[in-house]
């Protein structure tokens, strides 16, 4: 059988329409969807391998429950993307559709999950308010009793919420890009960002100076750094966000669980594995240790709400990188002190889910040279303008 690769290594160009800084899903959707708009000579640069960052990181969570208008409808938009990725781009992604919990265990956090269940509904999103014993009938192992420090009074359910198989959407965002003519650099670290009179030329790389019309950085935590060699300060703030994964187990987690309050979630592999993490590290830093801390904090609080796990055998840790914004909101955005110059960050600890939407509407931003309306709101002026769009009461799990 001929070994055919799912992408193909190349020499280096001297000249791209475009460059994307970062492999990583956002990245490689961004190519693909500029690929469908018959722009094809685009390269990814990736300073390590794809997927490397927040896209291998993730917990692999999908959902459109947010609390704002603008991110309900983009964050929609991604999960439809979604819906459909796995037949146009003939990949298994294991998407699950499985349900996701948000539980709230205060007054104070279930009138927040009512405004979302009702700005959610108003846009035509499914999600709604389940009492303690509905949540126990779907969630027959949860410790609703009066024991925990918090109990549960009740949760935001949003039936089209559920996980993926992230590595494969990686891949088959990279196979689909590489099959129309992108080229994907790995191992290819852009040292310095080429700027002449006010427009982008091109970017220094370890493996020598490519020039390009267009570049579009998309690499999450490490944006900071990315914008400071284009001399452009945006407010993100690098903080790591942990998580780990257990032994494989007989299945017995059908849905996503998130408490806001206990700043932990969880949910269950098609292998068995429950897959878990909590919040942010509280202090920005670059590190990407596992800590005991983490650990011990998760062990502690999951126990309150799944009594059964007091047994269960952690497989392995890792943390990624998480860019924050103040409104916990993305920067999607042309720059507009140096033309050609592009930022697709702040995903915060929502990345993942909406790789497809920030794909999409980055291509069709850097294609067509307008900010289409679905991300008007996400341009980074909005914060010398006040007119933040407020997303942390959406986090699963904000510090
Ligand atoms: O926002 O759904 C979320 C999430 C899950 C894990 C981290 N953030």
């Amino acid at each position: 059988m001929m070994n055919t690769r799912m992408w193909k290594n190349h020499d280096l160009n001297k000249n791209y329409d475009v460059v994307i800084i970062g492999g990583g899903a956002h990245g490689l959707a961004t190519a693909y969807y500029l690929s469908k708009l018959g722009i094809t000579n685009v390269a990814v640069l990736e300073q390590k391998f794809i997927g490397y960052g927040g896209s291998g990181r993730n917990t692999a969570i999908l959902r459109s429950n947010y609390r704002t208008e603008e991110g309900i409808k983009f964050y929609d938009q991604s999960l439809k993307l979604y819906e459909n990725l796995a037949g146009e781009l003939n990949f298994n992604l294991m998407f699950s559709q499985q349900g996701h919990f948000t539980l709230g265990h205060s007054t104070a956090a279930l009138s927040g999950l009512t405004t979302r269940a009702e700005n959610n509904k108003a846009l035509g999103i499914n999600s709604y308010i389940l009492d303690p014993k509905e949540i126990k009938k779907m969630l027959p192992e949860i410790d609703i009793s009066d024991h925990p420090r918090f109990p549960v009074m009740g949760a935001l359910y949003h039936p089209p919420g559920g996980i993926i198989r992230h590595d494969a959407v990686v891949w088959a965002y990279a196979r689909g890009a590489d099959q129309a003519g992108v080229q994907i650099h790995q191992l290819t670290k852009v040292e310095d960002i080429l700027i002449d009179k006010g427009k982008v030329t091109g970017v220094v790389t370890n493996r020598g100076t490519v020039n390009c019309k267009q570049l579009i950085s998309v690499v999450a935590g490490w944006s900071s750094d990315v914008c400071h060699k284009a001399g452009v300060k945006l407010p993100f703030v690098t903080h790591p966000l942990q998580a780990l994964v257990t032994l494989s187990y007989k299945p017995w987690l059908h849905h996503v669980v998130v408490s806001g309050t206990l700043h932990i979630y969880l949910s269950q592999t098609d292998r068995g594995e429950l897959v878990c993490g909590n919040g942010i590290d509280t202090y920005p830093h670059y590190g990407m240790r596992s800590t005991l801390g983490f650990l011990e904090s998760y062990a502690a609080h999951v126990l309150e709400l799944f009594p059964i796990l007091h047994n269960v055998a952690v497989q392995r840790q890792w943390a990624g990188l998480c860019d924050m914004t103040p409104d916990y909101s993305p920067i999607i955005s042309s720059i507009d002190e140096i033309e050609g110059f592009y930022v697709n960050g702040g995903w915060g600890t929502y990345g993942f889910k909406a790789s497809p939407a920030s794909g999409y509407n980055t291509a069709q931003m850097v294609a067509n040279g307008k900010t289409p309306e679905m991300i008007n709101p996400f341009r980074y002026n909005r914060f010398m303008e006040n007119r933040l769009v407020g997303e942390k009461a959406a986090a699963s799990v904000s510090s």
